[in-house]
Protein backbone atom coordinates (compact mmCIF):
# COMPACT_ATOMS: atom_id res chain seq x y z
CA UNK A 1 0.00 0.00 0.00
CA UNK A 2 2.84 2.28 0.81
CA UNK A 3 4.31 1.55 -2.41
CA UNK A 4 4.76 5.46 -3.69
CA UNK A 5 6.36 6.17 -0.11
CA UNK A 6 9.23 3.46 -0.14
CA UNK A 7 10.04 4.39 -3.78
CA UNK A 8 10.30 8.33 -2.48
CA UNK A 9 12.44 7.04 0.73
CA UNK A 10 14.84 5.17 -1.43
CA UNK A 11 15.11 7.83 -4.07
CA UNK A 12 15.32 10.04 -0.95
CA UNK A 13 18.10 7.52 0.21
CA UNK A 14 19.86 7.28 -3.11
CA UNK A 15 20.31 10.83 -3.41
CA UNK A 16 21.60 11.58 -0.28
CA UNK A 17 24.10 8.90 -0.57
CA UNK A 18 25.03 10.70 -3.96
CA UNK A 19 25.80 13.95 -2.24
CA UNK A 20 27.69 12.01 0.70
CA UNK A 21 29.51 10.08 -1.56
CA UNK A 22 30.19 11.35 -4.85
CA UNK A 23 32.32 9.81 -7.16
CA UNK A 24 34.10 12.78 -8.32
CA UNK A 25 34.50 14.97 -4.78
CA UNK A 26 35.28 18.71 -4.69
CA UNK A 27 35.94 20.28 -1.59
CA UNK A 28 32.78 22.97 -1.62
CA UNK A 29 29.25 23.04 -0.61
CA UNK A 30 26.60 22.86 -3.23
CA UNK A 31 23.11 23.62 -2.86
CA UNK A 32 20.37 21.80 -5.21
CA UNK A 33 18.09 24.75 -6.14
CA UNK A 34 14.44 23.79 -5.39
CA UNK A 35 12.63 22.74 -7.81
CA UNK A 36 9.74 25.17 -7.71
CA UNK A 37 6.25 22.99 -8.43
CA UNK A 38 2.93 23.59 -7.07
CA UNK A 39 2.30 21.79 -4.14
CA UNK A 40 -1.18 19.36 -4.28
CA UNK A 41 -3.59 19.87 -1.57
CA UNK A 42 -4.50 16.72 -0.73
CA UNK A 43 -7.75 15.88 -1.22
CA UNK A 44 -9.94 13.40 1.48
CA UNK A 45 -11.70 11.12 0.29
CA UNK A 46 -15.29 11.01 1.34
CA UNK A 47 -16.00 8.81 4.08
CA UNK A 48 -17.88 5.64 2.72
CA UNK A 49 -21.25 5.92 3.95
CA UNK A 50 -23.18 3.20 6.35
CA UNK A 51 -24.64 0.57 4.77
CA UNK A 52 -28.48 0.71 5.54
CA UNK A 53 -29.79 -1.40 8.16
CA UNK A 54 -32.04 -3.87 6.28
CA UNK A 55 -34.88 -3.98 8.97
CA UNK A 56 -37.81 -2.78 9.76
CA UNK A 57 -36.78 0.73 11.37
CA UNK A 58 -39.23 1.79 14.37
CA UNK A 59 -37.44 1.55 17.72
CA UNK A 60 -38.88 -1.58 19.75
CA UNK A 61 -40.32 -1.24 22.03
CA UNK A 62 -39.18 -0.50 25.54
CA UNK A 63 -40.07 -2.43 28.55
CA UNK A 64 -39.33 -0.38 31.30
CA UNK A 65 -39.66 -2.60 34.16
CA UNK A 66 -37.07 -5.75 33.88
CA UNK A 67 -39.31 -7.71 36.35
CA UNK A 68 -42.14 -7.61 34.13
CA UNK A 69 -39.67 -8.66 31.14
CA UNK A 70 -40.76 -11.77 29.36
CA UNK A 71 -39.80 -15.19 30.34
CA UNK A 72 -36.51 -16.58 29.05
CA UNK A 73 -36.56 -19.35 26.53
CA UNK A 74 -33.30 -21.12 26.48
CA UNK A 75 -32.75 -22.34 22.72
CA UNK A 76 -32.19 -26.28 23.01
CA UNK A 77 -28.87 -27.23 22.14
CA UNK A 78 -29.12 -29.61 18.89
CA UNK A 79 -26.64 -30.99 16.74
CA UNK A 80 -26.34 -28.69 13.54
CA UNK A 81 -28.17 -29.79 10.73
CA UNK A 82 -26.36 -29.09 7.15
CA UNK A 83 -29.35 -26.48 6.65
CA UNK A 84 -28.33 -24.85 9.48
CA UNK A 85 -24.54 -24.98 8.81
CA UNK A 86 -23.35 -21.44 8.79
CA UNK A 87 -22.98 -20.25 5.36
CA UNK A 88 -18.86 -19.43 4.15
CA UNK A 89 -18.64 -16.82 1.57
CA UNK A 90 -15.80 -16.81 -0.39
CA UNK A 91 -12.74 -14.17 0.77
CA UNK A 92 -12.47 -11.58 -1.78
CA UNK A 93 -8.99 -11.41 -3.40
CA UNK A 94 -7.22 -8.66 -1.31
CA UNK A 95 -6.86 -5.88 -4.31
CA UNK A 96 -3.43 -3.82 -3.96
CA UNK A 97 -4.29 0.10 -3.86
CA UNK A 98 -2.46 2.76 -6.48
CA UNK A 99 -1.88 5.61 -4.25
CA UNK A 100 -2.30 8.91 -6.35
CA UNK A 101 -0.39 10.77 -4.37
CA UNK A 102 2.04 12.74 -6.89
CA UNK A 103 5.04 14.82 -5.63
CA UNK A 104 8.22 14.10 -7.62
CA UNK A 105 10.65 16.26 -7.08
CA UNK A 106 12.52 16.26 -3.43
CA UNK A 107 13.91 19.77 -2.08
CA UNK A 108 17.64 20.66 -2.26
CA UNK A 109 20.27 18.09 -0.80
CA UNK A 110 23.34 19.75 0.75
CA UNK A 111 26.46 17.71 -0.27
CA UNK A 112 28.99 17.86 2.38
CA UNK A 113 31.85 15.80 2.22
CA UNK A 114 33.01 16.13 5.55
CA UNK A 115 32.63 13.26 8.33
CA UNK A 116 29.00 14.09 8.42
CA UNK A 117 25.73 16.14 7.07
CA UNK A 118 23.16 17.84 8.80
CA UNK A 119 19.27 17.57 7.58
CA UNK A 120 17.93 20.56 7.14
CA UNK A 121 13.58 21.40 6.86
CA UNK A 122 14.50 22.07 3.59
CA UNK A 123 15.94 18.60 2.74
CA UNK A 124 12.17 16.69 3.92
CA UNK A 125 9.92 19.03 3.06
CA UNK A 126 8.57 17.04 0.58
CA UNK A 127 9.75 13.51 2.07
CA UNK A 128 7.25 14.64 4.98
CA UNK A 129 4.96 15.92 2.44
CA UNK A 130 4.81 12.68 0.45
CA UNK A 131 4.52 10.99 3.77
CA UNK A 132 1.48 12.43 4.75
CA UNK A 133 0.00 11.91 1.70
CA UNK A 134 0.65 8.19 1.49
CA UNK A 135 -0.52 8.24 5.03
CA UNK A 136 -4.11 10.12 4.36
CA UNK A 137 -4.46 7.20 1.19
CA UNK A 138 -4.02 4.77 3.94
CA UNK A 139 -7.02 6.04 5.68
CA UNK A 140 -5.33 7.62 8.51
CA UNK A 141 -6.92 10.57 9.91
CA UNK A 142 -5.78 13.98 8.85
CA UNK A 143 -4.69 15.55 12.24
CA UNK A 144 -2.95 12.19 12.80
CA UNK A 145 -1.19 12.17 9.83
CA UNK A 146 0.00 15.70 10.30
CA UNK A 147 1.19 14.71 13.78
CA UNK A 148 3.19 11.88 12.78
CA UNK A 149 4.61 14.31 10.02
CA UNK A 150 5.45 16.71 12.24
CA UNK A 151 6.45 14.52 15.43
CA UNK A 152 9.31 13.28 12.20
CA UNK A 153 10.18 16.82 11.21
CA UNK A 154 11.22 17.06 14.84
CA UNK A 155 13.29 14.16 14.97
CA UNK A 156 14.86 14.63 11.54
CA UNK A 157 16.03 18.48 10.86
CA UNK A 158 18.82 18.72 13.00
CA UNK A 159 20.10 15.32 13.16
CA UNK A 160 23.59 14.45 12.04
CA UNK A 161 24.42 11.47 9.64
CA UNK A 162 27.37 10.31 8.94
CA UNK A 163 29.66 9.55 5.60
CA UNK A 164 28.82 5.90 5.04
CA UNK A 165 25.70 5.26 7.43
CA UNK A 166 22.86 3.67 5.50
CA UNK A 167 20.30 6.64 5.49
CA UNK A 168 17.69 4.46 4.37
CA UNK A 169 17.59 2.66 7.55
CA UNK A 170 17.89 5.97 9.77
CA UNK A 171 14.76 7.18 7.93
CA UNK A 172 12.86 4.15 8.90
CA UNK A 173 14.01 3.43 12.38
CA UNK A 174 12.44 6.72 12.64
CA UNK A 175 9.35 6.68 10.88
CA UNK A 176 8.88 2.75 12.75
CA UNK A 177 9.66 4.81 16.26
CA UNK A 178 7.33 7.46 15.68
CA UNK A 179 4.36 4.88 14.74
CA UNK A 180 5.18 2.94 17.24
CA UNK A 181 5.01 5.80 20.00
CA UNK A 182 1.61 6.66 18.25
CA UNK A 183 0.15 2.85 18.36
CA UNK A 184 1.38 2.18 21.87
CA UNK A 185 -2.32 1.65 24.28
CA UNK A 186 -2.40 -0.40 27.60
CA UNK A 187 -2.81 -4.03 26.17
CA UNK A 188 -5.84 -6.46 27.42
CA UNK A 189 -5.63 -9.67 28.05
CA UNK A 190 -8.88 -10.98 27.66
CA UNK A 191 -8.78 -14.58 29.05
CA UNK A 192 -6.62 -13.29 31.82
CA UNK A 193 -9.45 -10.68 32.75
CA UNK A 194 -12.28 -13.42 32.43
CA UNK A 195 -10.77 -15.60 34.81
CA UNK A 196 -9.64 -12.77 37.46
CA UNK A 197 -13.53 -12.10 37.87
CA UNK A 198 -14.31 -13.25 40.94
CA UNK A 199 -18.18 -12.83 40.27
CA UNK A 200 -18.80 -14.73 37.30
CA UNK A 201 -20.09 -13.86 34.78
CA UNK A 202 -18.01 -11.85 32.73
CA UNK A 203 -19.68 -9.54 30.59
CA UNK A 204 -19.12 -8.33 27.12
CA UNK A 205 -21.13 -6.19 25.23
CA UNK A 206 -20.85 -5.73 21.53
CA UNK A 207 -21.97 -2.28 19.92
CA UNK A 208 -20.94 -0.88 16.59
CA UNK A 209 -23.01 -0.27 13.37
CA UNK A 210 -25.07 -2.24 11.51
CA UNK A 211 -23.39 -4.96 9.25
CA UNK A 212 -19.97 -4.37 10.95
CA UNK A 213 -19.98 -8.01 12.12
CA UNK A 214 -20.83 -8.10 15.56
CA UNK A 215 -22.83 -11.25 15.53
CA UNK A 216 -19.84 -13.21 13.61
CA UNK A 217 -17.35 -11.58 16.07
CA UNK A 218 -19.40 -13.08 18.52
CA UNK A 219 -18.98 -16.55 17.24
CA UNK A 220 -15.38 -15.94 16.42
CA UNK A 221 -14.26 -14.68 20.12
CA UNK A 222 -16.67 -17.60 21.79
CA UNK A 223 -15.03 -20.08 19.78
CA UNK A 224 -11.84 -18.58 20.60
CA UNK A 225 -12.46 -19.05 24.52
CA UNK A 226 -14.18 -22.11 24.52
CA UNK A 227 -10.65 -23.42 22.69
CA UNK A 228 -9.53 -22.47 26.31
CA UNK A 229 -11.73 -24.31 28.27
CA UNK A 230 -14.16 -21.56 29.21
CA UNK A 231 -18.51 -21.54 28.77
CA UNK A 232 -20.08 -18.98 26.99
CA UNK A 233 -23.93 -17.76 26.98
CA UNK A 234 -25.20 -15.04 24.31
CA UNK A 235 -27.96 -12.73 24.89
CA UNK A 236 -29.96 -12.01 21.83
CA UNK A 237 -30.30 -8.38 22.29
CA UNK A 238 -30.42 -7.40 18.73
CA UNK A 239 -34.08 -7.86 18.77
CA UNK A 240 -34.72 -4.99 16.18
CA UNK A 241 -32.95 -6.53 13.05
CA UNK A 242 -34.74 -8.94 11.19
CA UNK A 243 -33.62 -12.60 11.20
CA UNK A 244 -30.60 -11.85 13.66
CA UNK A 245 -32.02 -14.07 16.14
CA UNK A 246 -32.02 -16.84 14.29
CA UNK A 247 -28.74 -16.03 13.10
CA UNK A 248 -27.57 -15.97 16.31
CA UNK A 249 -28.88 -19.39 16.97
CA UNK A 250 -27.14 -20.57 13.90
CA UNK A 251 -23.96 -20.03 15.50
CA UNK A 252 -25.25 -21.32 18.92
CA UNK A 253 -25.75 -24.29 17.27
CA UNK A 254 -22.56 -24.66 15.66
CA UNK A 255 -20.70 -24.20 18.72
CA UNK A 256 -22.83 -25.35 21.32
CA UNK A 257 -23.98 -21.82 22.99
CA UNK A 258 -26.88 -20.98 24.91
CA UNK A 259 -28.59 -18.19 24.05
CA UNK A 260 -30.85 -16.14 25.93
CA UNK A 261 -33.87 -14.83 23.70
CA UNK A 262 -37.24 -12.24 23.83
CA UNK A 263 -38.92 -11.90 20.84
CA UNK A 264 -37.90 -9.45 18.25
CA UNK A 265 -39.23 -5.83 19.62
CA UNK A 266 -38.55 -6.51 23.36
CA UNK A 267 -36.24 -4.16 25.15
CA UNK A 268 -32.65 -5.56 24.57
CA UNK A 269 -31.81 -4.72 28.06
CA UNK A 270 -34.23 -6.61 29.97
CA UNK A 271 -32.86 -9.73 27.25
CA UNK A 272 -29.28 -9.17 28.57
CA UNK A 273 -30.40 -8.80 32.25
CA UNK A 274 -32.30 -12.68 32.01
CA UNK A 275 -28.99 -13.98 30.59
CA UNK A 276 -26.53 -12.88 33.32
CA UNK A 277 -28.99 -14.16 35.43
CA UNK A 278 -29.36 -17.46 33.62
CA UNK A 279 -25.09 -17.41 33.61
CA UNK A 280 -25.23 -16.83 36.77
CA UNK A 281 -27.02 -19.62 37.93
CA UNK A 282 -25.13 -21.70 35.69
CA UNK A 283 -21.70 -21.15 36.75
CA UNK A 284 -21.06 -19.63 33.34
CA UNK A 285 -17.75 -17.93 32.47
CA UNK A 286 -18.98 -15.05 29.85
CA UNK A 287 -21.83 -13.44 28.83
CA UNK A 288 -21.79 -12.19 25.71
CA UNK A 289 -24.65 -9.41 24.54
CA UNK A 290 -25.06 -9.08 20.86
CA UNK A 291 -26.75 -5.74 20.24
CA UNK A 292 -28.08 -3.91 17.68
CA UNK A 293 -26.43 -1.87 14.35
CA UNK A 294 -27.47 1.76 14.54
CA UNK A 295 -26.16 4.62 13.14
CA UNK A 296 -24.15 7.04 15.67
CA UNK A 297 -26.68 10.09 14.36
CA UNK A 298 -29.81 8.32 15.78
CA UNK A 299 -29.84 9.44 19.07
CA UNK A 300 -33.15 7.32 20.26
CA UNK A 301 -30.91 4.15 19.24
CA UNK A 302 -27.94 5.54 20.80
CA UNK A 303 -29.89 6.19 23.94
CA UNK A 304 -30.82 2.40 23.90
CA UNK A 305 -27.87 1.49 23.99
CA UNK A 306 -27.06 3.53 27.05
CA UNK A 307 -30.10 1.96 28.61
CA UNK A 308 -27.96 -1.50 28.23
CA UNK A 309 -25.16 -0.38 29.79
CA UNK A 310 -26.39 0.89 33.03
CA UNK A 311 -28.45 -2.09 33.18
CA UNK A 312 -26.24 -5.12 32.42
CA UNK A 313 -22.69 -3.17 33.59
CA UNK A 314 -20.71 -4.57 31.32
CA UNK A 315 -16.91 -5.41 32.07
CA UNK A 316 -16.05 -5.10 28.26
CA UNK A 317 -17.73 -2.84 25.83
CA UNK A 318 -15.98 -4.17 22.19
CA UNK A 319 -16.35 -1.48 19.58
CA UNK A 320 -17.16 -3.63 16.44
CA UNK A 321 -16.03 -1.59 13.32
CA UNK A 322 -15.01 -2.57 9.96
CA UNK A 323 -11.43 -1.88 8.86
CA UNK A 324 -11.80 -0.13 5.72
CA UNK A 325 -14.31 1.83 6.89
CA UNK A 326 -11.35 4.54 6.87
CA UNK A 327 -11.61 7.94 8.42
CA UNK A 328 -15.54 7.79 9.56
CA UNK A 329 -14.42 4.99 11.55
CA UNK A 330 -12.98 7.13 14.18
CA UNK A 331 -16.25 9.71 13.80
CA UNK A 332 -18.38 6.58 15.09
CA UNK A 333 -16.17 5.47 17.51
CA UNK A 334 -16.05 8.28 19.44
CA UNK A 335 -19.64 9.09 19.24
CA UNK A 336 -20.53 5.29 20.91
CA UNK A 337 -18.04 6.22 23.48
CA UNK A 338 -19.70 9.53 24.25
CA UNK A 339 -23.21 8.04 24.81
CA UNK A 340 -22.17 4.17 25.40
CA UNK A 341 -18.44 4.23 26.35
CA UNK A 342 -16.05 1.76 24.58
CA UNK A 343 -13.68 -0.03 26.04
CA UNK A 344 -11.90 -1.82 23.23
CA UNK A 345 -12.11 -2.16 19.22
CA UNK A 346 -12.39 -5.34 16.91
CA UNK A 347 -11.25 -4.40 13.39
CA UNK A 348 -13.28 -6.47 10.89
CA UNK A 349 -12.83 -7.68 7.62
CA UNK A 350 -9.01 -6.61 7.55
CA UNK A 351 -8.89 -9.35 4.67
CA UNK A 352 -10.91 -6.96 2.75
CA UNK A 353 -8.77 -3.99 3.14
CA UNK A 354 -5.24 -3.43 1.96
CA UNK A 355 -4.63 -0.46 3.93
CA UNK A 356 -4.77 -0.74 7.88
CA UNK A 357 -4.56 2.66 8.45
CA UNK A 358 -7.57 3.25 10.39
CA UNK A 359 -5.90 1.46 13.26
CA UNK A 360 -3.12 3.83 13.99
CA UNK A 361 -5.65 6.52 13.99
CA UNK A 362 -7.89 4.92 16.08
CA UNK A 363 -5.25 4.19 18.47
CA UNK A 364 -3.93 7.38 18.76
CA UNK A 365 -7.01 9.42 19.04
CA UNK A 366 -8.96 7.08 21.07
CA UNK A 367 -6.08 5.16 22.71
CA UNK A 368 -8.03 1.91 23.73
CA UNK A 369 -7.06 -1.38 22.63
CA UNK A 370 -7.40 -3.19 19.72
CA UNK A 371 -8.04 -6.64 20.78
CA UNK A 372 -8.50 -8.81 17.52
CA UNK A 373 -9.22 -8.25 13.89
CA UNK A 374 -11.14 -10.26 11.72
CA UNK A 375 -9.50 -11.68 8.83
CA UNK A 376 -12.30 -13.82 7.05
CA UNK A 377 -15.75 -15.22 7.79
CA UNK A 378 -14.81 -18.39 9.33
CA UNK A 379 -14.84 -19.12 12.94
CA UNK A 380 -10.91 -19.42 13.76
CA UNK A 381 -10.52 -15.96 11.75
CA UNK A 382 -9.95 -13.95 14.32
CA UNK A 383 -6.65 -13.27 14.71
CA UNK A 384 -4.18 -10.57 18.03
CA UNK A 385 -3.85 -7.55 16.86
CA UNK A 386 -0.24 -7.40 15.93
CA UNK A 387 0.96 -3.19 15.51
CA UNK A 388 3.78 -4.66 13.92
CA UNK A 389 1.64 -5.64 11.21
CA UNK A 390 1.03 -1.89 10.04
CA UNK A 391 4.25 -1.12 10.62
CA UNK A 392 5.68 -3.69 7.83
CA UNK A 393 3.07 -2.43 5.47
CA UNK A 394 4.16 1.34 6.36
CA UNK A 395 7.63 0.93 6.26
CA UNK A 396 8.63 -2.55 5.18
N1 LIG B 1 -14.53 -11.00 5.01
C1 LIG B 1 -14.98 -10.85 6.24
N2 LIG B 1 -16.30 -10.80 6.47
C2 LIG B 1 -16.74 -10.65 7.73
C3 LIG B 1 -15.84 -10.51 8.82
N3 LIG B 1 -16.57 -10.33 9.96
C4 LIG B 1 -17.88 -10.37 9.57
N4 LIG B 1 -18.00 -10.56 8.25
C5 LIG B 1 -19.23 -10.64 7.44
O1 LIG B 1 -19.93 -9.41 7.53
C6 LIG B 1 -21.31 -9.63 7.39
C7 LIG B 1 -22.07 -8.93 8.50
O2 LIG B 1 -21.73 -9.54 9.72
P1 LIG B 1 -22.70 -9.56 10.99
O3 LIG B 1 -21.99 -10.32 12.05
O4 LIG B 1 -24.05 -10.02 10.63
O5 LIG B 1 -22.74 -8.00 11.33
P2 LIG B 1 -23.58 -7.24 12.48
O6 LIG B 1 -24.72 -6.59 11.80
O7 LIG B 1 -22.64 -6.23 13.04
O8 LIG B 1 -23.98 -8.26 13.49
C8 LIG B 1 -21.51 -11.13 7.38
O9 LIG B 1 -21.69 -11.56 6.07
C9 LIG B 1 -20.20 -11.66 7.95
O10 LIG B 1 -19.90 -12.95 7.47
C10 LIG B 1 -14.41 -10.54 8.54
O11 LIG B 1 -13.55 -10.40 9.42
N5 LIG B 1 -14.06 -10.71 7.24
MG1 LIG C 1 -25.88 -8.73 14.21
Amino acid sequence: MFDLLKKKLSGFTEKFKKKVEPADEKKEILIQEPVKEPVPKPILKKPKPLEKPTAVQEKPKAVEVLEEAEVEEIAELEEPTTEEAMEIAEIPEEQPRELTAKVSKFGRLKKALGAEITIHESDVKDLLWELELSLLEADVEQTTAEEISKELKQRLVGKKIKKGQNIDSVLKSEIRSVLATIMKTEGLDLEKEIRAKKEKPYRILFLGPNGAGKTTTIAKLTHRLQEKGLKVLWSASDTFRAASIEQLEKHAANLKVRVVKHSYGADPAAVAFDAIKAAQSRGIDVVMIDSAGRQETDSNLMQELNKIVRVTQPDLRIYIGEAFTGQALLQQAQEYDKVAGVDAFILTKIDCDAKGGTTISLLYKLKKPILFVGVGQEYPDLKKFDPEFVLKQVIG
